[in-house]
């Protein structure tokens, strides 16, 4: 059965570590991109959260310990609130349905659609790609180069394409949708990020471009860095939103 918004309930905030008094664990790779995403929310919401490290270089990701939380050998994985979550995107709405906060969507059903539309274009049809098992593939019959190949035109090709979803001045406003930042951003800057490592020209990127520098000056986005979540998992803490004001 699919839930709907309404059937979810909204837990009370109460004293304690997420407002609702019960701790929060997110299984983490700072260069994860899924997890870079659910980082940005929850620092959007104003959550703590402990973080425990999953090496993806060393394959921590396929070890007994992470598959018994997450079948799929993959990170992020989310405990809250007695659940164990999977699915970076899954994540992003239980937060919206259950904390209180900022919204990351919009109330109106067709401008809900069209950020998650901008999300799903990256999360599904860009990322998935570019994932560890597809390049390391890649790289095996191809090589190291034809690996960064595949790489830039895949993420580069893909955010043309997000540049022009982003093309509705009615919507786009500072952020992918609106004046506020939503799901949808939380999902496109993770992608700048590999895009940026990988050497993706941005040319003709100039919305992207708009909204990162959007971005770029809230706290919640600086925070979830990948730098800062390489430090903040060294001390097992989320890292801190206010350490990120600038
Ligand atoms: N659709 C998933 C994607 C998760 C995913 O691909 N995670 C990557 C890191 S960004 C991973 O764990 N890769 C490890 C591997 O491929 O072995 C989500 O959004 O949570």
């Amino acid at each position: 059965m699919t839930m709907t918004e309404t059937e979810v309930s909204r837990p009370a905030p109460v004293a304690g570590q997420d407002g609702a008094g019960q701790e929060i664990v997110l299984h983490d790779y700072w260069r994860s991109s899924a997890a870079y995403r659910v980082r940005i929310a929850m620092g959007i919401k104003g959550l703590s959260w402990r973080t425990v490290p999953v090496d993806l270089v060393a394959g921590e990701q396929r070890g007994a310990r992470h598959m018994a939380l997450n079948p799929q050998g993959l990170v992020p994985a989310l405990e809250i609130d007695g659940l164990v979550l999977t699915q970076s995107l899954a994540m992003l709405e239980y937060l919206e349905q259950t904390r209180p906060g900022p919204a990351l969507l919009p109330p109106a059903a067709g401008e809900r659609a069209r950020v998650r539309a901008i999300a799903l274009a990256i999360a599904c049809d860009i990322h998935p790609l570019s994932n560890l098992a597809v390049l390391n593939r890649v790289e095996r019959l191809g090589g190291a180069e034809a690996r960064a190949d595949w790489n830039r035109a895949n993420i580069g090709s893909g955010l043309q394409v997000v540049e022009r979803l982003l093309d509705h001045p009615g919507f786009t406003g500072r952020f992918c949708h609106g004046d506020s930042p939503g799901l949808a951003d939380c999902t496109l800057i993770p992608q700048l990020y590999n895009a940026t490592r990988w050497g993706v020209d941005f040319n003709g990127l100039g919305r992207i471009s708009a909204v990162a520098r959007a971005c770029a000056d809230v706290p919640a986005f600086v925070a979830a860095h990948p730098d800062r979540a390489a430090a903040a998992a060294a001390g097992s803490q989320s890292p801190d939103p206010a350490a990120g004001d600038r």
